[in-house]
């Protein structure tokens, strides 16, 4: 298991606007994402994230690593049980809900040491092209609830934004109209 450094609010990296992955995509990228898939696999068995002191994730970015480059891992079961395993390059949003969502729970990060309280509002619902590692495939993903939170807060790492640039600083708990609220 690789174990990377996180970087933090503290390195400018995070709050940078990651760079397109020149594709073909080479040997070291591949390797460096598949890794970044292991990683999220084995922070999520308690007895290793302990062993190795390593918050748990459902995704991880690049920049988050260091890299300012246009690439993320996601790794994590639905509650139906459904396996979402990607490295995608180069991501893009091609279409979204009007409709907003956000999780009841409020969000977290592997770069913001400490959380921070409330409701963070994105689209409920979108459709997200890619190059992914896995399928070695281009994909057209089509996500809503969960998972469509988790590849956008991912996503917003490759332009810089963290979830706590999101949450509302006069009202961090501020209903938005029509938006569903995420168990
Ligand atoms: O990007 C990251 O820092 C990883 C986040 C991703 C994330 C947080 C909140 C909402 C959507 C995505 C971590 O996975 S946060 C910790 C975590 C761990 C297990 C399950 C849910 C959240
Ligand atoms: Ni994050």
């Amino acid at each position: 298991m690789k174990l990377f450094k996180i970087y933090t609010l503290d390195d400018p990296v995070v709050h940078q606007k990651a760079k397109p992955v020149a594709m073909p995509l080479d040997e070291k990228t591949k390797q460096t994402i598949l890794d970044m898939i292991e990683y999220l696999k084995e922070s999520q068995i308690p007895e290793i994230a302990e062993k190795y002191h390593i918050r748990s994730g459902v995704g991880i970015a690049a920049p988050q690593i260091g890299i300012s480059e246009r690439f993320y891992a996601i790794y994590f079961e639905d509650e139906n049980g459904k396996l979402y395993e990607y490295g995608l390059v180069n991501p893009v949003i091609v279409s979204s809900s009007a409709k907003r969502a956000y999780l009841k729970t409020g969000e977290g990060c592997l770069s913001v040491p400490v959380d921070e309280k409330g409701y963070v509002y994105r689209y409920f619902r979108i459709t997200l092209k890619a190059y992914d590692v896995v399928s070695s495939k281009d994909v057209t993903l089509h996500l809503s609830g969960y998972p469509a939170i988790v590849f956008q807060h991912e996503y917003d790492h490759l332009d810089g934004v963290l979830y706590i640039d999101k949450i509302n600083k006069l009202d961090p708990f501020h209903e938005e109209e029509g938006a569903i609220a995420i168990e």
